[in-house]
């Protein structure tokens, strides 16, 4: 086991040498991915102080306001991904459709990110953060994107909290680093994390409960509340899923009459997460069937987000399923 401390390139170079058929392709996907961050948090640091909160007039393809520390974030995340030259193709929630690096033409993989997930907490000065998912360049189409969540070679976010840590996964468990500011290098603090089986914590926006559309929902956060739950809500997926991967419990955002489908996205938000979550040991479900085992249809897709520990979610599925 990686011992606390060890720096984040090491741990990626010895992932590496546990198969003697990696070609490095990977690590250096994911080096991009830890320099675009870093430079992407050392920007939301200084939100504060330089003129580049408040909104840019624009919106996104999701019809939100975007925030300038969006679109920055978006533009850092092409330039490293771009330049790395291992992705073949890149979609963001930030843009309507994904583009095609002229450097990653030969690149073995694919990635979908929301650069900086939770913006409407930016100006507010609540965790934030980046979430990826990487997966393989099967046709070298547009098509590759619709890959069920199970078949990803990698998922991750980094949160912008308190401290700045990247939480990853290629498929052999959950390990989290933290930034060191001091000398800019994220270091394993959390070996091999998982969610605990059960959690005392329940995450949903309530103010919506007359609109969820699964029925027996209400009876079930009901039932969790006779049994001492307590609630926590940021709105900010990164954080709430964050927490719920080290505290346990559920965090869910369901289908309502507004959003028939739920409000998060398939591609750079539930599949990465129900990813990390079920590395970990807990469970993701649409509330009708594993995320990982859901086909995209379309690179902006929306589904209903249950996930966290098995108790909870098992619970929950006797309730809505
Ligand atoms: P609501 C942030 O805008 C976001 O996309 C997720 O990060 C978060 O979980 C969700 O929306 C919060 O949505 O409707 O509860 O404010």
């Amino acid at each position: 086991m990686a011992e606390i401390g060890m720096d984040l390139n090491r741990f990626i170079l010895e992932e590496e040498r546990k198969h003697p058929q990696a070609t490095g392709s990977l690590s250096i996907a994911l080096t991009a991915i830890e320099t675009a961050t870093k430079i992407i948090a050392s920007h939301v640091r200084q939100a504060g102080l330089v003129d580049i909160l408040g909104k840019t007039g624009k919106v996104n393809v999701q019809g939100e306001e975007v925030q300038k520390l969006d679109e920055l974030a978006n533009e850092i995340m092409i330039e490293h991904l771009s330049d790395s030259g291992e992705f073949f193709a890149l979609s963001s929630e930030e843009m309507e459709e994904p583009i095609f690096p002229e450097k990653g033409k030969n690149g073995k993989y694919i990635i979908s990110f929301d650069p900086l997930d939770g913006s409407s907490n930016i100006d507010v000065n609540v965790s934030i953060g980046t979430i990826f998912s990487i997966h393989k360049k099967v046709k070298a189409t547009v098509e590759d994107f619709f890959q069920e969540g199970y078949k990803q070679v990698a998922a991750g976010y980094v949160i912008y909290g308190s401290s700045t840590m990247l939480v990853y996964s290629t498929g052999n468990g959950v390990n989290g680093f933290t930034l060191d500011p001091s000398v800019g290098t994220f270091l394993l603090s959390h070996p091999n994390m998982k969610i605990p089986e059960k959690g005392k914590i329940y995450s949903i926006n309530e103010a919506n409960a007359k609109k969820w559309i699964d029925k027996g929902l209400v009876d079930f956060i009901e039932s969790l509340k006779e049994k001492g739950y307590t609630t926590r809500y940021i709105g900010s997926m990164v954080a709430d899923v964050h927490r719920t991967l080290i505290k346990g419990g559920i965090f869910a955002y369901p289908a309502d009459k507004k959003n028939p489908n739920g409000k998060l996205r398939l591609l750079y938000e539930a599949s990465p997460m129900a990813f990390l979550i079920n590395q970990a040991g807990g469970m993701a479900t649409t509330g009708k069937e594993d995320i990982l085992k859901v086909k995209p249809e379309n690179i902006h897709q929306r589904v209903p987000v249950f996930l966290g520990s098995k108790t909870e979610i098992q619970e929950l599925l006797t309730y809505i399923s």
